[in-house]
């Protein structure tokens, strides 16, 4: 469908009360991401690096990114020049990375848990870093260095041992030196200068230059998405990903307390990002007056932006959805399953505990959600699409996995052996009962 490049930029609006659930289903949906499509396209080029490696890297950046590199990897520590940024720009991205560090930091106590589950029985869990990870910083529209630092500092904190960073190269072959300070800052291992399935494949198979990594993460276009994918059920790859990705979304929740400006500021805020961004205003009780000074706030905001032609489309796609009470609102919230929910509602924090699906929350008429994307320490990788029903967005534990062990004692064995021996004889698994009675027996001689 075309959008109208002039006229007022406005979202569409529905009415809870007179939908039908065929209609409020609808309402729930997120644009048809075509993965099969997509992983068909994105095959030959993950198929080329695996089987050529650089070369075809190489290839593909002249091709896509219009980059011409003698190299595509580079390795710490990183020239000075090639960091070079705005002082103000340098202080902001430190104290961002300050709070980032700090919340990343607590989600992991580095002690195991010990727990005796009988006499004699001791089992434990443990963490381990993930060794190599590759970390996916999109190029595209806008340079992302708040990726790098939400992908790196987890990383870090984490204790990964290798950590790559790809990024699309600019025409001239150079990386936004604000993502290569970030890339210094997190102890990046390697700087991939490369972009889109080629560098997903890159870091998944390896190539001469290119270290292969265990996981990937980092959101990216449809490309990257089907890329990691793919070489996720390529069991030669041995690699896994943080969650499918799809396009950026918000939805706020606003109540008669809502400043209209402070609700199209945030809507707006994630029409921005592309032309796909979904972007949602659940309205409880509003006024018409109160609505129409939202929509005109949407409206003049929008005009004012210098991405306005992006926000045109996004918002004309975007939805109004007008509710009677908060709880209607929350529960039409937690079907949606939002990556970023906004409670601009009166006493906010008390209606947290009714959220049951959402990326992330921000709470209340000061917590836009651009704090979330940049510097109050939360991540800002989140799951999309629905996907916050079942994954959690990006955290430290996502560079880790945890190891379990156990001791018994020979007494320990003698309370717990019975047990599995009856267990194993009843699955008909002889040799395990074995292992148990052996002992046993071993143990009632002494
Ligand atoms: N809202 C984006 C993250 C971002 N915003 C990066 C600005 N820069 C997806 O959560
Ligand atoms: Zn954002």
């Amino acid at each position: 469908k075309k959008v109208a490049k002039d006229g007022p930029i406005r979202m569409r609006t529905s009415d809870l009360s007179t939908t039908t659930p065929e209609e409020r289903a609808q309402l729930l949906r997120r644009p048809v991401l075509r993965s099969d499509e997509m992983i068909t396209k994105v095959k030959p080029i993950v198929d080329a690096v695996r089987q050529r490696g650089d070369a075809a890297l190489l290839e593909f950046t002249a091709k896509f990114d219009r980059a011409q590199l003698a190299s595509t990897v580079v390795f710490p520590p990183f020239a000075p020049e090639t960091m070079r940024i705005d002082p103000e720009v340098q202080k902001a991205i430190d104290v961002a990375y300050a709070n980032i560090y700090k919340f990343h930091a607590a989600q992991t106590t580095g002690e195991a848990l010990v727990v005796e589950t009988m006499p004699g029985v001791v089992c434990s869990r443990f963490a381990r870093p993930i060794a190599r990870v590759g970390l996916y910083v999109p190029g595209g529209t806008a340079i992302l260095p708040s990726t790098a630092l939400m992908l790196g500092i987890p990383a870090q904190v984490a204790g990964c041992k290798e950590i790559v960073l790809a990024t699309p190269p600019r025409a001239d072959g150079s990386i936004s030196p604000e993502v290569m300070y970030v890339a210094h800052l997190v102890g990046a291992s390697a700087i991939l200068k490369a972009g889109g399935a080629q560098a997903v494949a890159a870091m998944a198979y390896g190539t001469e230059t290119v270290p292969k990594v265990d996981k990937i993460f980092g959101p990216g276009n449809q490309w990257v998405t089907a890329a990691k994918m793919l070489v996720q059920n390529d069991t030669d790859a041995l690699v896994s990903i943080d969650m499918p990705a799809g396009p950026s979304e918000v939805l706020v929740i606003a109540d008669h307390t809502a400043n209209p400006a402070f609700v199209a500021a945030d809507l707006l805020s994630q029409a921005e990002h592309g032309v796909d961004s979904q972007v949602v205003l659940v309205a409880v009780a509003l006024t018409p007056e109160h609505l129409g000074a939202i929509e005109k706030e949407v409206d003049d905001q929008a005009n004012a932006l210098s991405r306005v032609e992006i926000v045109r489309e996004s918002i004309s796609k975007s939805i109004i959805v007008k509710v009677a009470t908060v709880e209607d609102a929350i529960a039409f919230s937690n079907d949606y399953a939002p990556e970023h929910l906004i409670l601009h509602l009166e006493n906010a924090s008390q209606k947290v505990p009714s959220v049951e699906n959402a990326g992330s929350v921000f709470v209340g008429p000061y917590t836009p959600e651009s704090c979330g994307d940049y510097a109050s320490g939360t991540n800002h990788t989140l799951p999309t699409n629905g996907y916050a029903r079942q994954f959690s967005g990006v955290n430290t534990l996502s560079f880790q996995k945890h190891i379990t062990s156990q001791e018994i004692t020979a007494a320990g064995l003698g309370g717990l052996g019975p047990v599995v021996a009856t267990l194993a004889d009843c699955e008909g698994l002889q040799a395990h009962a074995n292992a148990v009675r052996i002992r046993l027996r071993d143990t009632s001689k002494q």
